[in-house]
């Protein structure tokens, strides 16, 4: 079963790398993700190191010259068509040796420090380190970019523009403050959403979310791509506690990362221990004992139990208070953190009114989730939970496929089959053993 399982993930590698970067999804995401390189070269590490370097150097070769890196690089061989929206509705300018439309100008979680460490450690090599090497300067741009111009709260974390910056596109945790952005549908109408004709709609995001998302764009991009006063202009401008601990978790990576490349570690763990000291002070809510996403603009944390929430786990640091009240949390009947032959975590609180367990991130089951958190509770001393939440992963995949995301109460696929982060996971989670 588990050389069976090896094998078809490495297959779905196989036919997603595009000469010299991964697709997640060959009909549905036809161009290269930020997040999703980086939870594809934790896979790859594993039987192609060489790729996972590839596929890293090509996502920070776009990256701007302020520090961000794009939410999605796109393929110059891949039409127009084939994705909305695609280059030209960005319409992103040419800079340094950048073509003009050559990315997308939001970002997505800063996993990547925490991929390059899990490259270099599987495969450390005089090529890993001269990959190290290339790579930390750019690193620490990004996560300047994110707790300098992003920090719009000004409370120390990255504040996000579009709910596709966190990863987690139609999370309920955006619902209020998304409901205050307006819902655009004449100008939705004037475009065609690719999504439908590959995907199930009542598993996508509804055609008012994407009114709304088509909104936000046009808004940044009118304003240059800027971040200047953006709690002031900007109509969407929110923390979220699984974006803002993967930076945090990015700085102890990259304390790793500055040793081997002879740079000052103290500065990366005193940033780490800042990012998750405002975790705490602008995420925890006291009153649930839970971490929630903070609308910056309202100052009010949104009351949905999302997923995200329990991800502070992939803090270091995050102290014991914090990390039993997360598990307290995750083996509610809101998530039901698995025995070893029952499902991983949903997106969503199962006991909400409005769990939907097809619809994308408002109830499925995602595997990078609880990859991380999986992370987290290992990290933290809750070997058994974490043991557990792996074989729990390896059912579902095994039984059901490379799929993008899982239905809470069945484990049937759902979305893009051969699903790349999916695959790729599943080769770190076999290699990881039992
Ligand atoms: C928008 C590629 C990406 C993931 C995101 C996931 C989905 C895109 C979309 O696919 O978002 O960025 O078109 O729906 O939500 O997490 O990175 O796999």
């Amino acid at each position: 079963m588990s050389a069976e399982l090896w094998k078809s993930a490495v297959n779905v590698l196989d036919a997603n790398w595009s000469g010299d970067h991964m697709v997640p999804s060959r009909r549905l995401y036809p161009h290269q993700w930020s997040w999703d390189a980086a939870f594809i070269a934790i896979g790859l590490a594993h039987v192609d190191p060489a790729r996972a370097w590839r596929d890293l150097r090509s996502l920070f070769e776009a990256q701007w010259p302020d520090g961000r890196v794009p939410h999605i690089v796109f393929d110059p061989s891949v039409p127009e068509g084939d994705y909305f929206p695609g280059p030209s509705f960005w319409d992103v300018p040419a800079h340094g040796s950048r073509p003009a439309r050559g990315s997308t100008g939001l970002v997505q979680p800063p996993m990547h420090a925490i991929a390059a460490w899990e490259v270099y450690s599987r495969s450390a090599s005089h090529e890993a380190t001269e990959e190290l090497r290339w790579l930390y300067p750019r690193l620490v741009k990004q996560q300047e970019y994110l707790t300098g111009r992003r920090d719009a709260g000004g409370g120390g974390l990255a504040a996000l523009v579009h709910p596709w910056e966190s990863g987690v596109d139609n999370s309920p945790a955006w619902d209020a403050a998304m409901s205050q952005v307006p819902a655009d549908h004449d100008l939705l109408r004037r475009y065609h959403r690719r999504d439908l004709d590959v995907a199930d709609a009542s598993h996508r995001p509804t055609d008012t979310d994407y009114a709304r998302y088509v909104h936000l764009v046009v808004a940044y991009k009118e304003s240059g791509y800027s971040d200047l006063e953006l709690a002031k202009r900007h109509d969407f401008v929110v923390e979220c506690p699984g974006f803002n601990s993967i930076l945090g978790a990015a700085e102890s990576a990259l304390a790793k990362i500055a040793e081997v490349v002879g740079a000052d570690p103290a500065v990366h763990q005193e940033r780490a221990r800042a990012v998750t000291a405002a975790v705490v002070d602008r995420l925890w809510d006291e009153g649930s004992r839970t971490f929630r996403a903070r609308d910056v603009r309202t100052g009010t944390l949104s009351p949905a139990h999302c997923v995200t929430g329990l991800l502070p786990l992939i803090l270091p640091g995050l102290p014991s208070e914090y990390t039993k009240a997360i598990l307290d949390e995750a083996r509610s009947e809101r998530f039901g953190l698995p025995e070893d032959t029952t499902l991983p975590v949903p997106s969503y609180d199962r006991t909400a009114a409005d769990f939907d367990p097809a619809r994308y991130w408002r109830g499925p089951i995602w595997v990078n989730i609880n990859w991380l958190l999986r992370r987290g509770l290992d990290q933290h001393g809750f070997t058994g939970e974490a043991a557990d939440l792996r074989t729990s992963m390896l059912r579902l995949v095994g039984s059901s496929g490379h799929y993008e995301y899982f239905h809470p109460d069945t484990g049937a696929g759902i979305g893009a089959g051969q699903f790349s982060w999916t695959a790729a996971l599943t080769l770190d989670l076999l290699a990881a053993g039992g």
